[in-house]
């Protein structure tokens, strides 16, 4: 693509860089290798209900991207548009080819973000980003978040192969959203079938996870689920 018509991506995300869906995205355009900005938007301080930001958001959350005269609110939405407008072979592949497969991987995202409700408040997202000692220390997992660990690992079992490779075969981005999901109990010592934590761990070290994970945070705010 020429530099005049190269497309300015900007993505917003929260500033304490622990929500799970701005992960996702970030994650997609890292993959992608699209040049884009990343700017933070501060819930804790309302930011996201500024006339600004509103501007772009749809929702009034995060994430938010912007690709020139067009922005797009909803992680899942967000995925599509990427996987749409820069499309596998020239660019690299967000989900699986196969329409089964795709559909699959769309199926699981569209779960983790619409169950374990209980489970993502008890082991919020900032437990996966921040160091624990840094953190409130957490309280054991309360009836209704056990019960959403025990469906996670039911699910995942029936998913992740034994080798703990990528759910499809080669990696697509709800490898990314079912590891973030699992590192909630990797990272708050809940025990995990082995293969199932070597899945978490393996997806934590994509460098595209990485480069989310290591970026620095400011001190701790109350928690983002
Ligand atoms: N379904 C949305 C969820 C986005 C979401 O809940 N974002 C949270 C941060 S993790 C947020 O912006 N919260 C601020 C608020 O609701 O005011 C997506 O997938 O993008």
């Amino acid at each position: 693509m020429p530099a005049s018509s190269t497309p300015r991506l900007v993505l917003y995300g929260n500033s304490m860089w622990s929500s799970p869906y701005v992960l996702t995205c970030f994650v997609g355009l890292t993959e992608k290798q699209l040049p884009f900005e990343m700017r933070t938007v501060a819930l804790h301080e309302g930011a996201q209900r500024e006339a600004d930001y509103l501007a772009t958001s749809f929702t009034a959350r995060v994430p938010s991207l912007v690709d020139g005269d067009f922005s797009l609110s909803e992680s899942s939405a967000i995925i599509e548009y990427l996987e749409d407008r820069w499309p596998s072979p020239g660019q690299a592949p967000l989900l699986p080819r196969d329409p089964r497969q795709r559909a699959r991987a769309r199926q699981i995202m569209a779960w983790v973000r619409s169950d374990l409700g209980a489970l993502r408040e008890a082991r919020s997202s900032e437990y996966v980003f921040y160091p624990l000692e840094t953190l409130p220390p957490y309280a054991p997992l309360p009836p209704a978040a056990r019960r959403g660990a025990e469906k996670l690992v039911g699910f995942a079992e029936r998913l992740v192969p034994p080798d703990g490779g990528p759910l499809f075969g080669a990696w697509c981005i709800a490898d990314t959203d079912l590891a973030m999901m699992l590192q909630r109990l990797v990272k708050t010592n809940e025990d995990l079938p082995a293969h199932l934590r070597a899945f978490a761990e393996r997806e934590w070290q994509r460098p595209s996870v990485q480069a989310f994970v290591n970026q620095p945070r400011p001190p701790h705010r109350p928690a983002s689920t």
